[in-house]
């Protein structure tokens, strides 16, 4: 059956959004409005796979909620034309990750990277819902039978583990797919990962070698998306960088991630290629080059923290447009399990 092509994706409401999550992510979901269906969630169901003391606690998660929430309208999302909804409202995403859960295999989730480095070294302590957090993935992109997943870099893995949930659900259930009048036997889609534009992996402003993050300890390895201008500018003139002048030449950038780094951000931002940003700034050093891009940074983000400030102050109003969002992606949902209902065998109210 061809599927009809469908956009998913998701962003947890952990905390401060930064440019990573922006520039990764969410510049892709507002590009991928103009020519898709798209359905945008904020997964907060993920959020609370981390301990209490992560994620903060019902006040924060809820408050988090809304801010993600802001964050996507603030950038451009249309949730009029598109659906932005919080996942816990839509049960289907639970009931089809049970399913999942007894599709996947131990193995393939012992292997996950972002696992391991979450977990750390006390694996023991971890929450089970934290080592089976890629099968509700897959099951968030499945339940909408999504085609198109735009994602960072850092979610490639997971992707991956979405596609062979899916093709070992398809194998697994062949016949009873074919039985309910599917002739090629394909329920799910092979979701694609699309990891694309200039900055996929943001790094951290003080370690070139780790990506930009929520969860890092310190404030000034990332910039949000609520950052004042002052505090942007001081966060880029403290960003490491190494003592070479900038290279002419992208090549150059080759063993210099935190150069390498500042330079895709500006590319990103601005529209440009690096290559296009070295012919402008190449050759000189990193404080007027650091000048530069605090100003773009501010710039681009201004309007966005300041609409996100005016939408956040109307919580009723993000509420109804996330209630609104997830009437609509229920109903899509809806019909995904009772499908997979039949084809597993569970009997159900007709
Ligand atoms: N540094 C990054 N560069 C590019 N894309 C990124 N994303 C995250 N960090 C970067 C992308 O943002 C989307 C939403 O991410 P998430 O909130 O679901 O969780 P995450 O990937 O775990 O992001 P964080 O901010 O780094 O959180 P923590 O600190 O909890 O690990 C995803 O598409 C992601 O790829």
């Amino acid at each position: 059956m061809p599927f009809v092509e469908r956009v998913f994706s998701g962003v947890q409401p952990t905390g401060n959004l930064h440019l990573g999550n922006y520039l990764g992510a969410i510049v892709n979901f507002v590009k991928m409005q103009e020519t898709h269906n798209c359905i945008y969630c904020v997964v907060d169901m993920h959020a609370i796979t981390q301990g209490v003391d992560v994620w903060g606690g019902p006040a924060e998660l809820t408050r988090n909620t809304r801010e993600v929430t802001a964050a996507f309208i603030a950038a451009g999302i249309d949730p009029k034309k598109h659906i932005v909804f919080n996942q816990s409202q839509v049960s289907g995403h639970a009931e089809l990750a049970w399913i999942f859960n007894c599709v996947a295999r131990m193995g393939w989730l012992g292997r996950m990277t972002q696992f391991k480095e979450k977990a750390g070294k006390d694996r023991e302590n971890a929450s089970v819902g934290l080592f089976d957090y890629p099968v509700l993935m897959a099951a968030d992109i499945l339940v909408y039978r999504a085609t198109h997943v735009p994602v960072g870099e850092d979610q490639k893995q997971h992707l991956e583990l979405s596609r062979d949930i899916a093709q070992k659900f398809n194998n697994d259930f062949g016949d009873s797919i074919r039985a309910q009048g599917n002739n090629d036997g394909l329920f799910f889609p092979l979701p694609e990962p699309l990891i694309t534009g200039p900055a996929t992996r943001v790094m951290s402003l003080r370690d070139g070698t780790k990506k930009m993050s929520k969860s890092d300890a310190s404030d000034n390895s990332r910039i949000n998306l609520t950052d004042d201008a002052d505090t942007i500018a001081q966060k880029i003139r403290k960003a490491k960088t190494d003592p070479e002048p900038l290279p002419t030449e992208e090549k150059g950038l080759e063993a210099r991630p935190e150069a390498d780094n500042l330079v895709g951000i500006f590319a990103a931002l601005s529209g440009r290629s690096k290559a296009e940003v070295l012919r402008e700034f190449g050759g000189g050093q990193f404080s007027s080059f650091k000048n530069a891009l605090a100003e773009l940074c501010v710039t681009k983000l201004a309007p966005i923290a300041g609409e996100m400030k005016r939408l956040v102050a109307d919580p009723g109003h993000i509420d109804a447009i996330l209630i609104d969002g997830s009437d609509r992606a229920r109903a899509i949902a809806d019909e995904t399990m009772k499908l997979s209902k039949d084809i597993v065998g569970f009997i159900r109210r007709r």
